[in-house]
């Protein structure tokens, strides 16, 4: 019999990834799923067995992390021997208008779970990973930051998860629970959120090769986040599960970069070179020139009357809406706990990171641009 996980937040980036590698490891994978009124499942599609499919592998409950009777029902009835806390309001920005939500269902959220495993009696068979966070770190008090830096959060976000955090410490050590930290740094990924920086750029970069945008607005560009591929960081959750004792531990490449260079990177991937200039709120780039060959390869040929159009115009500048009222501003972690105790390293680098986001958001737009024109009978074409 394989062992049996449930995952919260299922439907999120993390969950998508970690779903598909436990299923792989023969787990049977439980997940929750908020409901919404539009279904939110798209990252996990090709995972979905239909309810008449016997000995199901994959299956989906609805629940909410600011439900505790709920997640009692649902940890009773799956009786998991791997518990995944990945359910969150994950948006740093957002947490400052929704803070007493993040509070809610990021820190009190976490203590749900942990209470109800407790009160079920699964203490000893339920093993608890919780999504903790290189926001913890905030204004950061050491470089590069290990699982000893002191955390000083920034946001109601970070302040919450700093919640989560330290409960699961109490409860590890009140009760001899397995659970454990993974304080991982910012991981992305073809299926990122749309709002979140990475993502934000490299759609918007394909949607500007393609004619379907003008000018990608950020917010603060020097801000450094040491960026990783969330496909990475799932395997290192797993690892924390399947050590003798519970711990927590830095997930992190050790290397950082701007939201600047991420640009840069973004464009040169379709073989534009940006040309950056002013300040501050007037800080802007301009598309300076274009490597046709590179681009035709990456884009294609038919795009070109497009780019050729626009050098010398603005295509990234900065709009003080993004701000935060309070930053992070820079962050990059050391992970050689998880080196030398869970044997784990990540395999992407930044640009293998950057080229996969913009060729994944290239094909997208070039679908979604296809079947704005009615040219659905051919979608196979994209797939
Ligand atoms: P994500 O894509 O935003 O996914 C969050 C998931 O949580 C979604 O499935 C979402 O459901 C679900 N969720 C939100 N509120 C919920 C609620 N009240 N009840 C039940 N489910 C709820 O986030 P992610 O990038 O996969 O990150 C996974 C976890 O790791 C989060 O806890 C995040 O804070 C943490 N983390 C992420 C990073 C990173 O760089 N990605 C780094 C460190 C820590 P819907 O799909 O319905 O919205
Ligand atoms: O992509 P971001 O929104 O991610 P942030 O705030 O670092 O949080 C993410 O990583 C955390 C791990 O450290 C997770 F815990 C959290 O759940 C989430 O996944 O912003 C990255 C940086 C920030 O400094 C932000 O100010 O990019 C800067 N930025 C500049 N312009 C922008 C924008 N961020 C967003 N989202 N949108 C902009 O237009």
């Amino acid at each position: 019999m394989g062992k049996v996980a449930l995952i919260t937040g299922v439907t999120g980036q993390d969950g998508a990834y970690l779903s598909e590698y436990l299923l792989k490891l023969g787990y049977v994978v439980h997940g929750v799923k908020r409901r919404s009124s539009l279904f939110n499942t798209e990252r996990i599609d090709h995972l979905y067995e239909d309810p008449h499919v016997e000995n199901r592998n994959f299956i989906l409950h609805y629940g909410d992390m600011t439900d505790s009777l709920n997640l009692t029902r649902i940890i009773q009835e799956v009786q998991p021997d791997e518990i995944y806390n990945l359910a969150a309001m994950s948006h740093v920005k957002v947490s400052f208008d929704t803070p007493e939500y993040a509070a809610n269902a990021d820190g009190l959220g976490t203590l749900r779970i942990l209470e109800a495993v407790r009160l079920l009696g699964l203490t000893e068979k339920s093993r608890i990973y919780q999504a903790s966070t290189s926001e913890l770190y905030g204004w950061v008090r050491e470089v590069p930051q290990t699982e000893r830096t002191p955390f000083y959060p920034r946001s109601p976000y970070a302040v919450a998860k700093l919640y989560g955090y330290w409960i699961v410490v109490n409860y590890r050590e009140a009760y001899g629970m397995h659970a454990s930290n993974g304080i991982l740094f910012n991981h992305e990924s073809p299926l990122r959120g749309e709002t979140f920086v990475t993502r934000k750029i490299t759609r918007s970069v394909s949607k500007i090769v393609l004619g379907q945008e003008e000018c990608l607005y950020l917010g603060n560009l020097s801000a450094q986040r040491d960026w990783g591929h969330a496909r990475d960081y799932v395997r290192a959750m797993h690892a924390m599960l399947q050590q003798e004792r519970p711990d927590d531990y830095v997930i992190a490449t050790g290397v950082s970069a701007s939201v600047r260079d991420f640009v840069r990177m973004a464009f040169s991937e379709v073989g534009i070179t940006l040309c950056f200039e002013g300040n501050g709120t007037d800080e802007k780039a301009l598309l300076q020139a274009v490597d046709e060959s590179l681009f035709a390869e990456r884009v294609g040929a038919e795009y070109l009357s497009v780019v050729r159009d626009r050098v010398g115009d603005v295509v990234v500048a900065v709009d003080p809406r993004y701000f935060r009222p309070t930053e992070v501003d820079a962050l990059v972690g050391d992970a050689r706990k998880a080196r030398e105790v869970l044997g784990w390293k990540p395999e992407y680098d930044l640009p293998a990171l950057v080229r996969e986001m913009v060729a994944s958001d290239v094909k997208l737009m070039k679908r979604d641009a296809f079947l704005q024109a009615g040219g659905y009978k051919t979608l196979k074409y994209f797939e």
